[in-house]
């Protein structure tokens, strides 16, 4: 199953700009996504999988270009999205 997906891109207003973003899809409502790299650009579609029938979420956050320069200070808060619910 696959989601498809449509993104207003993050900003960072006049910092470094946006290097990329971490990402998860799960069935949790507030996951915490890890600050490693996953896509310079977001996807536009989501694959579910053979994951199944449920409510799923997903979290994206955005680092800019000095993520490896300035440890900890880099990343956005977590943005959350959903409940996509699949069903079949
Ligand atoms: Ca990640």
């Amino acid at each position: 199953m696959n989601l498809p997906a449509q993104w207003e891109p993050a900003t960072d207003g006049a910092g470094s700009g946006i290097f990329g973003y971490s990402y998860v899809v799960d069935k949790i409502a507030n996951t915490e996504v890890d600050q490693i790299f996953d896509f310079s650009t977001l996807p536009t579609s989501i694959t579910i999988g053979s994951r199944g029938n449920g409510d799923y979420y997903v979290h994206v956050r955005a680092v800019d270009n000095n993520f490896n320069k300035t440890a900890g200070q880099n990343w956005s808060e977590v943005a959350h999205f959903g409940p996509f619910t699949f069903s079949r």
